[in-house]
């Protein structure tokens, strides 16, 4: 049953059953001291204001049994799907793929690709691994929402003006709602930050909406209040 979520450019009605929260790249790389972002000369701690909001809506969804996604952007060890001019830019020492204090940099497997311990995915949330800025590009991630029957997207993480208006941008044009938790995204550049947020929700919602984590913890329990809890795994008519 549809609950009332506040979001601007206006409230919504969407059926957390058939919804899904999707974290992108809390990754130690992006949000730690010695990973890719530091490497590239920004200053990490502005990452971390997302870290408590994104863990409430965290623990609100997992009470409640709705779908949760984290991504993470990095390569395989041989570089074989990054794309050369992706890799080189800058400083060669800071490149993708140059070692560092957390391993090589954004490469799958070493410790600063991985995902901050506070936001750590339980056992059996789907992690994709992405080598773009979007999540869709070149992984399962719509194969496995279309399979679920998820239509709306609350989408948090890190950055909001790369890889969060990037995955929302696609996901849109793949026929998904997606409200973007404003407190649970972050950028090294505030000023990035409120236009990322901006042009998600311009013209009546061109891209989607801009909610935030009360919002959506408000939405997630008056869902919990209606319906009774369905563990992860099964929606009304099927299993997911
Ligand atoms: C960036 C990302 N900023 N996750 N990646 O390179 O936004």
């Amino acid at each position: 049953m549809p609950v009332r979520i506040e979001a601007e450019p206006y409230p919504l009605q969407i059926d957390v059953s058939r919804s899904a929260l999707v974290i992108i790249d809390m990754q130690r790389d992006f949000l730690e001291p010695g990973g890719f972002g530091a490497a590239l000369g920004n200053d990490v701690s502005l990452l971390k204001a997302a870290v408590e909001p994104i863990r409430n809506v965290l623990n609100a969804a997992r009470e409640t049994g709705m779908l949760v996604i984290h991504t993470r952007e990095g390569h395989r060890p041989d570089l074989a799907d990054a794309p050369p001019l992706k890799v080189d830019r800058g400083d060669p020492k800071t490149r993708i793929g140059a070692p560092g204090p957390m391993g090589r940099i954004l490469v799958r497997g070493e410790p600063g690709h991985d995902i901050i311990p506070e936001l750590y995915p339980l056992a059996g949330e789907p992690i994709i691994d992405k080598p773009g800025k979007g999540a869709f590009y070149q992984t399962d991630l719509e194969l496995m929402l279309k399979n679920r029957g998820i239509e709306t997207l609350l989408v948090c993480g890190v950055t909001t003006e790369v890889c969060v208006n990037t995955t929302i941008r696609e996901a849109n044009d793949r026929g998904f709602r997606c409200i973007a938790l404003s407190d649970g995204c972050a950028s090294y550049f505030p000023d990035f930050h409120a236009a990322g947020l901006a042009m998600i929700k311009a013209q009546g919602g061109i891209f989607g909406w801009v909610s935030d984590s009360q919002k959506a913890i408000a939405a997630i329990a008056a869902h919990a209040a209606r319906a009774p809890k369905m563990p992860f795994g099964i929606i009304e008519g099927g299993v997911r």
